[in-house]
């Protein structure tokens, strides 16, 4: 990273600066530490992942680093801290920007080492009366701050309002990261064929992204059979058997822009009859959802078109039996008897974090924003039949049937835009690829 490849330009990192701290106080410290480095054995890391604010405020991806403004005389001033050039340490673990390459390529007026962190922020806090910052992610930081004001303020709320409406830059980023995305469960797909191990898959889909300077954006979903029925299952160890379904979410990033799909194939090629029909509800109920993805829309509306529709089909396949109104249950909540089959809400925002910030999540008590334009979300309803659970009864046809379809939608004037539609998800479209890669 030399700064030559930041994703948007120095001017709209500025923007969204100025549109950020036009809601401080002059009299603040603003101070934005990027994620620690995460132990993964004795003294190895797991890959560093820059924290999402500092990525959105600067494009600053390495490790180690916080980004501070402060206003002197009325101008705000941004800068950062980082890892300073040190031949010995670079020779380990590679190259560093530096304090003049940041301030050089960086969206920032000025730039520090980052071990001169607690003293420049200890004689900058002598002058100021409140400070905004992220605790948790920078203990030195925390520390230096905690001797200088009893309370931290959090610039979260404001900078999850701005991130939750895409730029026309973020949103070509989004675009790509989908289509990414589409392609690798398209490889997949094709690649798939009866007594594939799940782990097989998963490498089809992650050996995509690698293979086009991508990285997951979350730890793939690879559930084969039952394993489709746990909503966050991923130890993709099982063999998938003829006649079973696979449910594949997995998602990618580009410049920190994730994407999120899911689909769910029969791994010989061919939908059960009993397969297709739950197939097919869901599928319904997903294109109601995305439907309902409209400027001024509710959160909670979203998760009503999509539940009234699973409500009634499953009334209709007689898996449940009572009242509509029984099946759904009273909104916002929707907490019916169907919810014993999709345990989960509608959809999330997607951004620079795959369950971006900005508002509750579909389905959640909490209730969300109004749908505006710019806005990406996914839509994901599923039907989840796990044969082992003692919570519930079902006919023995649809027993270990797990099925989910997920896309990523683009809210705008003119309606959605369904981001990964290249990803194909009828049950023709699906049945004519699986497996002619084999
Ligand atoms: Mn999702």
């Amino acid at each position: 990273m030399d700064g030559t490849d930041l994703p948007f330009s120095k001017e709209e990192y500025f923007d969204r600066q100025s549109s950020f701290l036009e809601n401080i106080s002059e009299n603040s410290l603003v101070l934005i530490p990027t994620n620690s480095l995460s132990t993964r054995s004795n003294d190895t890391h797991y890959r560093f992942r820059a924290n999402s604010y500092i990525l959105y405020l600067s494009g600053w991806a390495d490790p180690d680093s916080v980004w501070m403004a402060f206003n002197d005389q009325g101008k705000w001033f941004s800068s950062l801290f980082v890892q300073p050039r040190d031949t010995k340490a670079e020779i380990w673990e590679g190259k560093r920007v530096g304090v003049e390459g940041a301030l050089s390529n960086w969206p920032i007026d000025r730039a520090y080492s980052i071990e001169d962190l607690v003293e420049i922020v200890s004689s900058k806090l002598q002058s100021k009366n409140s400070v905004y910052s992220i605790p948790g992610l920078n203990e030195k930081l925390d520390n230096c701050v905690s001797g200088f004001v009893d309370e931290i303020l959090d610039p979260r709320q404001i900078l999850d309002k701005m991130r939750r409406i895409k730029s026309s830059n973020e949103i070509e980023i989004m675009k790509k990261s989908a289509k990414l995305a589409s392609l690798a469960h398209i490889e997949a797909m094709k690649h798939t064929y009866s007594g594939i191990g799940e782990w097989e898959i998963q490498s089809k889909i992650e050996g995509y992204f690698i293979k086009n300077q991508s990285e997951c954006s979350y730890p793939s979903i690879v559930g084969g059979g039952e394993n489709a029925t746990i909503l966050h299952y991923k130890t993709n160890r099982s063999v998938i058997d003829s006649g079973q379904l696979v449910l594949v979410d997995a998602g990618c990033e580009i410049h920190g822009y994730a994407s999120d799909i899911t689909r769910t194939w029969p791994v010989n090629g061919k939908f059960t009859d009993a397969q297709k029909e739950i197939y097919q509800l869901v599928l319904k109920a997903e294109l109601a959802g995305i439907e309902a993805c409209k400027v001024g829309s509710s959160w909670d509306s979203i998760h009503a078109a999509t539940s009234e529709v699973l409500a009634q089909g499953l009334i209709n396949l007689g898996i449940l039996e009572c009242s509509l109104e029984e099946a759904i249950g009273d909104p916002p909540e929707f907490n019916g008897e169907y919810r014993k089959f999709f345990m989960h809400g509608t959809g999330h925002f997607l951004g620079l974090d795959v369950h971006d910030v900005g508002g509750g999540r579909q389905g959640d008590k909490e209730k969300g924003p109004t749908l505006e334009e710019g806005m990406v979300l996914t839509i994901e309803p599923g039907l989840y039949f796990g044969g082992w659970r003692s919570d519930i009864q079902i006919p023995e046809r649809y027993s270990g049937i797990g099925i989910r379809i997920e896309d990523d939608v683009l809210v705008t004037e003119e309606g959605p835009i369904i981001l990964s539609s290249s990803c194909p998800k009828t049950i023709e479209e699906i049945e004519s690829i699986v497996g002619i890669g084999v």
